[in-house]
């Protein structure tokens, strides 16, 4: 094969952008197939330099960093596809997408159980003040240690745990909740089938219900225009003085204002965050708070569940690619006009 030629196949590479940093073995699979535009140095695109780089592709790989709008699809004239690294797809405009002709694509269910675990683990360390007393080892109050002194925390078996939200990640904490003998009840836009429910050992209450009665209260919900503050002053009134606010769902469903607010006056127990309005920057008042457990959104973060997230999105990429319907595509009414 001459030079030549061979620069004809090189070019005859659909050409797909990688917009965050992924596995370099990953990204070493894609190069086989694709012209990659790759930003693994993992600065964030400001949006117009996102609608240039769309402008040049075919496909696309983005998370939640990247808002995909009709701004940001302005030029783009060859785009046939963006998949999210991410379950949830509020960075989409799915609308503007489908009018734009191309395919959205998430990746559900490989990262349930690690999120799911990982709300736990949220729960755990918030309700028996992990944190608060790691930091206080590090400060050297142990020597203060007394049957009443310590940070004293709140119970996880036998309450009740009332979660908000309950799809594929919602049930997944019930079914761990379960195993610590708790009460399970859950809201949300639908109730689960009779044996969903019953495999959850779980009760359909209202919101309102939930918030006076739960022990522990749990968001999993998407957000969107409707789900924004899910959680404000009005909500956190009618929870237990004793209970917990734990959110792994997306920055927005609470307002951390009004949650800084309530924790610093003990309206509530604690909260543990791994989301927050305005990522990356955490509300000062939240940061300067021992009653809040924080973590930088790392619910899948496990190695092999981010290594399935990425090789999900590229699955969806390959497919569309090659004029197929991605495993996971969100928006199927695009594929009437385009196959
Ligand atoms: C992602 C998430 O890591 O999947 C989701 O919805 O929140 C996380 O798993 C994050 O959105 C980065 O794209």
């Amino acid at each position: 094969m001459n030079l030549q030629a061979s620069t004809q196949l090189t070019t005859q590479k659909p050409k797909i952008l990688v917009a965050r940093a992924i596995f370099p073995e990953a990204l070493a699979k894609l190069e086989e197939s694709f012209e990659v535009r790759s930003n693994q140095e993992d600065r964030i695109f400001t949006p117009q330099e996102l609608q240039k780089e769309l402008a040049q592709v075919d496909g696309a790989l983005v998370a939640g960093s990247e808002r995909i709008d009709a701004s940001a699809l302005a030029n783009a004239k060859h785009l046939k596809v963006v998949a999210n690294i991410s379950v949830g797809y509020n960075n989409f405009d799915v609308p503007a997408m489908t009018a734009a002709g191309v395919m959205a694509t998430n990746t559900p269910d490989v990262l349930t159980d690690s999120t799911a675990d990982f709300g736990f683990a949220l729960l755990m360390a918030t309700a028996r003040r992990i944190t608060e007393s790691e930091h206080w080892i590090r400060a050297g109050h142990w020597e203060k240690w007394s049957i009443v002194n310590n940070p004293l925390g709140m119970d996880l078996h036998h309450s009740t745990i009332g979660i908000i939200g309950m799809g594929r990640i919602g049930q997944g904490i019930a079914k761990r909740a379960l195993g610590f003998g708790m009460k399970v009840i859950y809201h949300n836009r639908s109730h689960l089938s009779d044996v969903d429910e019953k495999a959850c050992g779980a009760t359909y209450v209202s919101k309102e219900e939930l918030l006076r009665t739960a022990d522990h209260v749990v968001l999993v919900l998407p957000y969107s225009a409707q789900s924004h503050h899910t959680i404000g002053a009005k909500e956190i009134a009618l929870m237990k003085p004793t209970a917990t606010l734990i959110n792994i769902a997306r920055g927005g469903i609470v307002d951390d204002v009004a949650l800084a607010q309530a924790l610093k006056t003990k309206q509530i127990f604690a909260a543990g965050l791994d989301v927050f309005e305005g990522e990356p920057t955490v509300h000062p008042d939240l940061l300067a708070l021992s009653n809040v457990v924080l973590a930088p959104h790392i619910a899948s973060a496990t190695e092999k569940t981010r290594r399935a997230m990425v090789d999900l999105a590229i699955e969806n990429v390959r497919a569309a690619l090659a004029g197929k319907k991605p495993p996971s595509l969100i928006n199927a009414e695009v594929l009437k006009d385009a196959m």
